[in-house]
């Protein structure tokens, strides 16, 4: 078998996404300049250059760096999906964020070998914190290592929920009422991968979505399951190209919240 260097690629995921993150930056000080088309006629659908360019500089080192590899990005598309080590990345997740002035956005960057989500890194520029991990060796912020909650009822921490995408969208009402109902409370920043981060450092005690894609949530993956949390049968059916509903959480709260989401969790 092939050997592989994770050590390079779990340093270049990092060093990109923090330099990633350096470039929206500069973008995001002259949003206001920038160009925004909406997809697919969806208004709340947005991207912009810095969208573009920032995912041309990630491939363009990654492809550079590991010119083997296959490259999955939001803006891009796919390259060599069949490769041993997938990138997995998302320029600018929060853009719609970002392009309004709230400072919830990050550049996120995951790989997957043998179709295994295996690392992670999460740049959030306007809180200096850089989410990071690699299977087996646990998961960070910055130094700092992470666990999630040690929450056994949906009543004792902050849950993250949304929808966006048009699939699933019927579901949201239902589970937030379950939710509300159990005295749960929830939360949303417009960025999935961080909301993912989030779930890994504790902060939320879980994460639902009605449907996400896989550039949302790859690199945060990592990051849960390193710090001890659960995730749904997710990459399923072709997720990774085209998204499924999406739970991740803390073992003491997961049955519960899967339950008040229903089969649709893992259905087909
Ligand atoms: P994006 O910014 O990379 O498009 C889940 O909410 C995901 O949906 C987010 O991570 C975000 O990824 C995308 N999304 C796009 N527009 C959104 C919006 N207006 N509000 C929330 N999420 C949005
Ligand atoms: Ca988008
Ligand atoms: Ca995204
Ligand atoms: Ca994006």
């Amino acid at each position: 078998e092939q050997s592989l260097d994770l050590d390079a690629r779990y340093a270049s995921a990092r060093a990109i996404a923090q330099e990633a993150a350096r470039k929206g930056m500069a973008y995001y000080a002259r949003r206001e300049e920038l160009i925004v088309e909406h997809k697919e006629g969806n208004l709340q659908d947005v991207v912009s250059a810095a969208d573009q360019e920032i995912e041309l500089f990630i491939r363009a080192e990654l492809a550079r760096l590991f010119p083997e590899d296959g490259l999955l990005g939001e803006e891009g598309g796919g390259a060599d999906l069949g490769a041993r080590c997938v990138w997995v990345i998302d320029p600018i997740d929060g853009t719609a964020c970002f392009l309004n002035g709230l400072h919830n956005w990050c550049v996120s960057i995951g790989l997957l070998v043998d179709g295994e989500p295996v690392l992670g890194a999460i740049a959030d520029p306007n809180h200096d914190e850089l989410f990071h991990a690699c299977r087996g060796r646990g998961a960070f912020v910055n130094e700092t290592p992470l666990k999630v909650s040690e929450a056994t009822h949906v009543g004792q921490g902050v849950m993250g929920t949304g929808t966006f995408h048009s699939k699933g969208k019927g579901n949201f009402i239902p589970f937030l009422e379950k939710l509300l109902a159990e005295g749960g409370m929830f939360f949303r920043n417009g960025s999935g991968a961080l909301m993912t981060a989030y779930v890994a450092a504790g902060r939320l005690i879980g994460y639902h979505e009605t449907h996400l894609k896989s550039w949302d949530c790859l690199a945060g993956v990592v990051m849960v399951k390193e710090a001890g949390g659960r995730i749904n049968d997710f990459f399923r059916n072709d997720g990774l190209l085209h998204g499924n509903p999406y739970l991740v959480a803390a073992p003491g709260v997961y049955e519960q919240l899967a339950r008040m989401i229903g089969p649709s969790l893992d259905g087909d």
